[in-house]
């Protein structure tokens, strides 16, 4: 982009802000952003914030990071930082999706948008946000179902469906609406149910606990016949237990999860993991345009939704070498 309009758009924004605020934290003159992120509990969320940082890097806009260790407690204390350090933008992943208002309406008040990144929150004032940039949870929720379906049928085993899940971090929208998602498309299959739901907060060594958990209980009998988790990761971890126990995930125990990183990929092409769908980390670059763009003054869409697919084990070598992450 030309300069000579990026710096016009910053004396602008100055404009704005002092409009709002006594000044802006400009660093050398470039946009400041205050990112809130969650932590760094699965590959996905590692992936994301590389793409983040390598994204501002490239654009030229300074990143205020600060890592919540998905605690909501700490990105409250790091977005009421960033109102006192006066940053430009301040980019919030929220881990959670309810107890939002206080402090997006202090970021308001101090004249400072909020762009929210890959989670979204419950929250019915608009004006406290600019736009949602990320993924249709529900959406992946429904692809995992189809796809937990149809695997199940091309291995020839027989039903009726017996899932059991392994939920996300509960109360954020991706645990929200992938259970719900999963569980719309789920009930239009007759017999089909899920006969277990436990939070594995997105964490590998959470999916390993619960399946030890599970087949403990059971006596090594599994009693199920096939494995929704949110993620890949907590997929990855019950299918370590599950071979430690002597059972065949992705052959006789159909297991399908969300994210597509490049484990699921090689998990795929060993046979214990049968479809993985889509969701992108790759955020940094559409929200760095977002950035400027509302520095610059140009309107934004309410959401920002990324385009995503669904890989079935069938298409797994030929596409681990093009997964970035
Ligand atoms: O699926 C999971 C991560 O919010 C979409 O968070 C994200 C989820 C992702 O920990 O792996």
């Amino acid at each position: 982009m030309d300069n000579t309009l990026r710096r016009l758009g910053c004396i602008s924004l100055v404009w704005i802000a002092a409009a709002a605020v006594p000044a802006a934290a400009k660093v050398g003159g470039k946009i400041v952003v205050g990112f809130s992120q969650i932590g760094a509990e699965s590959a996905w969320r590692i992936a994301n914030t590389k793409s983040i940082r390598d994204a501002a890097t490239k654009a030229g806009i300074v990143l205020v990071y600060s890592d919540a260790q998905q605690k909501q407690e700490n990105q409250i204390k790091a977005i009421k930082k960033f109102i006192l350090q006066k940053v430009d933008v301040i980019v919030l992943a929220p881990v959670v999706s309810a107890g939002w208002h206080e402090v997006l309406t202090q970021a308001k008040d101090a004249g400072i948008p909020v762009i929210l990144a890959d989670r979204e929150v419950d929250e019915k004032d608009l004006s406290l946000y600019t736009t949602f940039i990320g993924a249709d949870f529900y959406e992946e929720g429904r692809r995992a179902a189809q796809c937990l379906i149809t695997e199940f049928a091309g291995l020839g085993l027989k039903g009726p469906l017996r899932i059991v899940e392994l939920r996300g971090t509960d109360g954020s929208t991706p645990q929200r609406l992938r259970q719900k998602g999963f569980a719309d498309q789920i009930a239009k299959q007759p017999g089909a149910k899920v006969v277990r739901s436990e939070s594995g907060d997105f964490k590998e060594a959470l999916g390993k606990e619960w399946m030890q958990k599970i087949l403990s209980e059971t006596g090594g009998k599994p009693g199920f016949n096939a494995l929704y988790a949110h993620n890949d990761n907590m997929a990855l971890g019950a299918i370590a237990e599950l071979r430690t126990a002597g059972l065949g995930p992705g052959k006789n125990i159909v297991i399908v999860s969300v994210d597509a990183i490049k484990e699921a990929f090689q998990a795929m092409s060993e046979g214990k993991l049968n479809c993985t769908v889509e969701c992108s980390p790759l955020l940094g670059p559409q929200l760095m345009s977002a950035v400027q763009d509302l520095v610059e003054g140009r309107g934004l869409p309410r959401r920002i939704i990324t385009k995503e697919g669904v890989f079935p084990s069938k298409s797994a070598r030929s596409e681990y070498g093009k997964r970035e992450y």
